[in-house]
């Protein structure tokens, strides 16, 4: 082969890798993050730090206790946090990298890494984006652009909370449920286990979270006990489809 059918060969091959999906990371999925990354969470790098609250600890009540929010979000998430930044401490060469470029390549982090991104990383990633998408300010709405697509997708928001909830509920211990958008732009509902999520390059079903819920036990069960779906059901409540809304057109431009 001269260089020229060379390239072409690699081309085509490229072409169709990326055609079957073989390509496991989308580029147009993984660029729109990266031109994303500057304020957004998916830029976030070591040393990792605890994202300031834009509300009170006690201002979720009474969908989500005080209680819970303090020890939620300033033990286990500073927690993932401190683990994370320990791992990382043992391998300068990847402290440059940011979270979502990290999820994407997972499989390419040395062992003790690859534990640490997958378990603290998405504690910390998960949790970030969790305070984001809550509220004080009840019963938000998504925008005209989003209510249109959940339309579209699932015919009414109550749909998309209904399916929603089913999928949180199976989740077999400690887990997230998603809203996510897939790589042909499509929303739809799925959930990971543990710490894991959507943007690793782990699992089946991959996309850009849109919003998550944390099911884990710590999430709701002060308040809430063994009543999971008591939970899910007022969660509802406090979600910020403001945010969620931008979410989706950061997205999709
Ligand atoms: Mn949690």
């Amino acid at each position: 082969m001269d260089n020229n059918s060379r390239r072409n060969f690699l081309k085509t091959s490229l072409l169709v890798a990326g055609s079957f999906g073989i390509l496991s990371l989308k580029p147009e999925i993984f660029n729109v993050y990266e031109a994303k990354t500057s304020n957004s969470i998916l830029g976030m790098k070591y040393p990792f730090s605890l994202p300031k609250l834009k509300y009170n600890s006690d201002s979720l009540e009474p969908f989500i206790d005080t209680k819970t929010m303090e020890i939620h979000y300033g033990k286990h998430h500073q927690a993932y946090i401190d683990k994370l930044n320990a791992a990382f401490e043992k391998f300068p060469e990847w402290q440059s990298k940011e979270i979502n470029e990290l999820f994407s390549k997972i499989n390419l982090l040395p062992a003790d890494l690859k534990n640490a991104v997958q378990n603290n990383g998405g504690g910390h990633f998960n949790h970030s984006l969790f305070w984001e998408i809550l509220t004080p300010e009840k019963n938000t709405n998504p925008d005209e652009i989003l209510m249109k697509k959940i339309v579209d997708t699932f015919t009414s928001i109550e749909k998309l909370k209904e399916n929603f909830n089913k999928t949180a509920l199976s989740v077999f211990g400690s887990g997230w449920a998603w809203l996510i958008v897939d790589e042909k732009k499509e929303l739809s509902i799925t959930s990971t286990s543990n710490q894991d999520n959507p943007l690793m390059n782990l699992n089946v079903i991959k996309g850009y979270p849109l919003f998550g819920i944390d099911v884990w036990e710590h999430a709701y069960y002060l308040k809430y006990q063994n009543k999971r779906a008591e939970y899910l059901n007022n969660i509802w409540n406090i979600i910020n489809w403001k945010q969620i809304s931008e979410n989706y057109k950061n997205y999709i431009k």
